[in-house]
């Protein structure tokens, strides 16, 4: 890694200022300490010029490969669509950065395993992938809690997954690899298990899904050690971003995501409100992964979920898409783990 910019903080470039990459460029300006953004990168030249422009110091590119090799950036945060990362990855490791990247890693497992060959070639980790729940406090509480062994072995995790609305050109493939790649995620990180067969119910679609997507979806997990996991995806729900999970042990069941933080009493009613998106609902997750990836960075450390676990949910999410397409139950096809990363 580089030393280090101005002032000895981290001179970041941000590959896609879309939804996420604008927030994530808010977020290391004004919220992250440690860090500056140096520079923004998207192929909407007016677009990236504006958000420079506002930021003392920031470069707008249209070229990530040009944003990377400039003078004062020393990590990089990829926030393109799912399909450009491979390539930004490719061309991050061959300039040694540091890169946070969002989720999906890439769009499938032979572009994620080029991934993890290519930081293995490196001979150091320098890779984070941006799967933020397992930043978020409530996710975090219910790991710890498993963790003590209180409530015994886990047999049943139920997660319910809803969006308000998903924006147009979502389809029902997507319910999988962009929605329910978080479940996969955590599932694996709160239980410490693989997932090892996949199974999608599929109800008739809610009126609310465009026609022909089919959502919302059952989406069941069979795990190395022998829990069972479903996952209700629910992308056009209409009335606001629940996401929920309720794991059953042998001694007792803990429950996240009730979103019970305010309760009103008024007028012969009770009730509060629901966030109504993952930016608002996961707004503290993204602070702390931003913070502790630069921390980490600052340190010399990459820490946090790993290409291999980005290329373990590619292959998960090919066992789910085959099993909605096909029926029935599709094993998930899983290279051993590299010992580089473990
Ligand atoms: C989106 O890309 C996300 O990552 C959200 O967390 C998820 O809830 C949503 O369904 C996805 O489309």
């Amino acid at each position: 890694m580089a030393s280090g910019g101005t002032g000895g903080t981290l001179g970041v470039a941000v590959i896609g200022t879309g939804r996420m990459g604008a927030d994530h460029v808010r977020r290391l300006h004004e919220v992250t300490n440690g860090a500056r953004v140096a520079a923004v990168v998207d192929i909407d030249a007016e677009r990236v010029k504006r958000i420079a422009d506002g930021i003392e110091g920031c470069s707008a590119y249209t070229d990530p490969a040009a944003a990377m090799a400039a003078d004062g950036v020393d990590a990089v945060l990829i926030a393109s669509p799912g399909p450009a990362h491979e390539a930004a990855l490719l061309t991050a490791f061959g300039h040694d950065l540091p890169v946070l990247c969002e989720k999906p890693l890439t769009p499938g497992p032979a572009s994620a395993l080029r991934i993890l060959e290519a930081e293995q070639r490196l001979g150091h980790r320098r890779l984070q992938v941006g799967f933020m729940r397992r930043y978020d406090a409530e996710y975090t509480q219910l790991k710890s809690l498993l963790e003590t062994g209180r409530l015994g072995r886990p047999l049943m995790l139920h997660n319910r997954h809803r969006n308000v609305s998903a924006p147009p050109g979502f389809t029902s493939e997507m319910l999988i690899s962009d929605s329910v790649v978080h479940e996969m995620d955590i599932t694996r990180w709160l239980l410490g298990q693989e997932i090892t067969a996949v199974t999608v119910l599929k109800p008739t679609p809610s009126g609310n899904a465009p026609q022909g997507v089919q959502d919302p979806q059952l989406v069941l997990f069979e795990t190395s050690g022998g829990a069972i996991v479903d996952v209700e995806i629910n992308v056009n729900c209409g009335f606001g971003y629940q996401v929920q999970a309720e794991v059953v042990c042998e001694r007792g069941t803990a429950r996240i995501g009730d979103g019970h933080a305010l309760v009103t009493n008024t007028a012969g009613h009770w009730g509060g409100t629901i966030a109504q998106d993952f930016v608002e609902r996961f707004e503290d997750a993204y602070d702390r992964q931003m913070q502790a990836w630069v921390d980490a960075t600052r340190r010399g450390e990459v820490t946090g979920p790993s290409a291999w676990d980005g290329y373990a949910t590619t292959a998960i999410v090919e066992a789910g898409i085959r099993a909605q397409k096909e029926g029935g139950r599709i094993e998930v096809d899983l290279l051993p783990r590299p010992p580089f990363y473990n």
